[in-house]
């Protein structure tokens, strides 16, 4: 177990105030909090290397390069993928899903071709298929859950079909925490002949996802939920899919040769990257990988679930609360209500204790309407928090019931 003092000494906005208390920061499934490394890797390059990238003789524009490219030899190893040509840097995992739509769609997806997701699956893994089947005609089908949260199996299995395509999966859902069987889904859907795509945006913070394992031909993750910093993310995709697929956008650096009548693309995975990259969130990204690895996933892991079990334990115990999701595997996300309360009354009551939730739909407004709600409040925990959190929490909850 790693020391959390230490720890949370990396992390310098975890000791500031808000309204005059001490920042309880409960909203890591939004964002995390970027350590000194993160932040000062960005400042030093900034600082003492930045120019762009792939395109100057010069020795600033090589060491920028060097520092991209060793980045992005960084996600391959954190990831286990078997080439560096098969990780492309998005804006994050957003763009990463619309790629996947926009050109995975283009080259293989015809009218009447089915594509399958789950009820948890997050606005911006189903979206993007939306907008595909407006151009290409596909269907979508959807994997049911039961009451606990766990996605149902046997239905998974029925809604393959000779036509389907494609499944895209969150990995752990937002919302419930839910951990999905990725592994096993992936080999379910390769035995029909198709495609299966893993969200990891809620899990490459807190488990190793090495894409080998999991068995999955596309990766999506994004850097600012990994204690990176924003604007950077991940789609890894097998590169003979790749190499099949079309490019997403045109401009500089994804091109082998222009002419008016005619281009080239380049190599994988520039074809992917048109436009000036995020050479810099690529580096601190690269920084914030480095982080993790060397406080351990396997001791996040550790720390995150003894406590997540706490704070289960401490919010059954506020009368009315009502978590929502209770599968056996499930990551650090405690979504829930209290009986009377608005959860964005709650949220704002807590943010003045000092207490940072989220509340709403979570962008996932399916799963809110599978759960029977408009809305959840929801606590999320990162490898910097601490059962005295927890309780602070549970304490607000409290004190904030005490007011209805
Ligand atoms: N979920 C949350 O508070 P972006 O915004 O591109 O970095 O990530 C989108 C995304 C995709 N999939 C899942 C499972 C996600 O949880 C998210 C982001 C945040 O739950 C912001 S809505």
């Amino acid at each position: 177990m790693y020391d959390i003092d230490t720890v949370r000494g990396d992390f310098p906005i975890l000791s500031r105030e808000v309204y005059g208390r001490p920042l309880v920061y409960l909203d890591n499934a939004a964002t995390t909090q970027k350590p000194r490394p993160v932040v000062e890797a960005i400042e030093r390059e900034y600082y003492s290397v930045n120019a762009n990238v792939h395109r100057g003789v010069h020795y600033l524009s090589q060491q920028a390069t060097e520092l991209h490219e060793a980045a992005r030899e960084r996600v391959r190893a954190f990831i286990g993928a078997r080439s560096a040509a098969e990780v492309i840097f998005t804006r994050g995992t957003t763009e990463s899903l619309n790629l996947v739509a926009a050109s995975f769609g283009e080259a293989f997806l015809h009218e009447g071709d089915e594509i399958i997701l789950t009820v948890m699956e997050h606005h911006s893994d189903i979206v993007p298929w939306q907008l595909l089947r407006e151009r290409r005609g596909v269907r979508l089908r959807v994997v049911p859950m039961t009451d606990d949260g766990t996605l149902d199996l046997d239905a998974y299995e029925r809604l393959f079909t000779p036509r389907t395509r494609l499944v895209c999966c969150t990995h752990v859902s937002n919302v419930l925490g839910t951990v999905n069987p990725v592994r096993r889904m992936a080999g379910m859907a390769h035995a029909h002949g198709a495609r299966f795509l893993v969200d990891a945006a809620q899990s490459a913070p807190h488990q190793r996802v090495d894409v080998e394992r999991l068995g999955c031909d596309f990766l999506t993750f994004s850097g600012h939920k990994v204690y990176g910093p924003t604007g950077i993310g991940v789609l890894y995709g097998r590169e003979e899919l790749l190499d099949r697929m079309p490019p997403y956008q045109g401009g500089g650096e994804m091109i082998a040769r222009v002419t008016f009548e005619h281009t080239t693309y380049e190599r994988l995975p520039y074809k992917f990257e048109a436009g000036t990259p995020d050479y810099v969130g690529s580096h601190a990204l690269a920084v914030a990988l480095d982080y993790v690895e060397a406080l351990g996933l396997d001791a996040i892991a550790a720390h995150e679930a003894a406590l997540t079990r706490h704070a289960l334990e401490r919010l059954r115990a506020v009368p009315g609360l009502r978590v929502y999701g209770s599968a056996p595997e499930r990551g650090p996300v405690i979504a829930f209500n209290v009986e009377g309360i608005h959860p964005l009354d709650l949220g704002t009551l807590l943010d003045r204790l000092g207490i940072a939730i989220r509340t709403g739909h979570h962008c996932a407004q399916p799963l809110m309407g599978r759960c029977g709600v408009e809305g959840m409040a929801r606590a999320s925990f990162a490898l910097y928090n601490t059962e005295a959190e927890a309780d602070a929490l549970a304490e607000g909850i409290e004190r904030v019931r005490r007011m209805f």
